[in-house]
């Protein structure tokens, strides 16, 4: 059998959406989400629990130094080889196959001993959503939020637009800090994590508008105006090749919007190797993306990692949804509120 690739056939077509605009993102379900109440009788955020690891080297404890908003964070800290520490909301109730955006802010203190943004020396940190049935059996977890970084940052977020399991009819949000042994850097590096800005909100995708159906405006490349991004896969600039590695490559493609695609290598294993240019200057917001892909086993006609190779498109092959097999994802970054 002929190893599946894959093909994305990628026009980014994206608007930045304001606050006023969130009417596709229903009210935020977590309990007490920025940590501003406490409990009387433990000091600790109302409406969140703490587990941690047996032996001590934990703590756990409002904290009024450093909130992201409003006058309070919630922080964890590991200071012992082994020792680990855990945040859980209060049970949301949920809609089982809803879609959730999900996130949390988070600053961090520690993780290794050099400082890096992201260097693995046995400390670690992510966030989570756990489903649960209506008896309170566990029935899933999220899949697509992203851990904390290894490393010692000032206050970032981690978002994910995550859907609830059929069977779901509440929720958990959960934030592990862990400090996992000394075998990474030969010392146990004593860490901190804060939280805020919490929220899990049911989100309904808002109407494909008008503009984004048809084939994408042309705009500089890359360029954008204002808030509104009308842009295009720039397969063409070989800035945007990662070599060496098992990660996509531009290829040309005459089905593809603009006569150029990813091609996804083979036997990557789980997940699609694929990337996309980078708009480092984009402003938070909600993005739409639009995607075609294709899969199959045939070869192409000629890979292409030239620059500036991308052939004109034949007026025939510009119809959306050609080819086999389409999908469409939507991708959502947002400030917390
Ligand atoms: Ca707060």
């Amino acid at each position: 059998m002929l190893p599946v690739r894959v093909q994305l056939l990628l026009t980014a077509v994206a608007v930045a959406v304001t606050a006023a605009d969130l009417s596709w993102l229903d009210a935020n379900l977590v309990p007490n989400p920025g940590f501003e109440s406490l409990a009387a009788d433990t000091g600790l955020p109302e409406g969140w629990t703490v587990q941690a690891s047996a032996g001590g080297g934990t703590a756990a404890a409002s904290d009024g130094q450093v909130p992201l908003e409003g006058a309070r964070a919630f922080r964890l800290e590991v200071t012992a080889a082994g020792a680990w520490i855990r945040a859980s909301s209060a049970r949301i109730t949920v809609e089982g196959g809803a879609v959730y955006l999900f996130s949390v802010a988070f600053r961090q203190e520690g993780f290794n001993p050099t400082g890096g943004a992201d260097t693995y020396a046995g400390v670690s940190s992510h966030p989570a959503v756990h489903w649960f049935d209506a008896a309170g059996q566990q029935v899933g977890g999220s899949t697509v939020v992203s851990r904390f970084p290894y490393g010692p940052c000032a206050w970032d977020l981690r978002d994910a637009l995550e859907r609830a399991p059929a069977q779901a009819r509440s929720a958990r949000i959960l934030v592990t800090l862990s400090l996992d042994a000394k075998a990474q850097s030969g010392q146990a590096i004593a860490s901190k994590l804060w939280l805020d800005a919490a929220q899990l909100r049911h989100y309904r995708p808002p109407p494909t508008p008008d503009w984004a159906r048809g084939e994408t405006a042309r705009n500089v490349d890359g360029g954008i105006a204002e808030n509104r991004l009308l842009s295009f896969f720039v397969g063409s600039d070989e800035q945007f090749h990662s070599r060496n590695g098992k990660w996509s490559r531009t290829t040309s493609d005459s089905a593809a919007e603009r006569g150029v695609c990813l091609l996804a290598p083979a036997a990557v294993g789980q997940g699609m190797m694929a990337h996309s240019p980078y708009f480092p200057a984009l402003p938070p917001g909600l993005y739409r993306l639009r995607v075609r892909a294709r899969c199959g086993g045939q070869r192409l006609r000629r890979p292409d990692h030239g620059v500036g190779r991308a052939a004109a498109v034949p007026a025939h092959a510009r119809a959306p949804g050609r080819g086999r097999g389409n999908l469409s994802r939507h991708r959502v970054g947002l400030h917390p509120p």
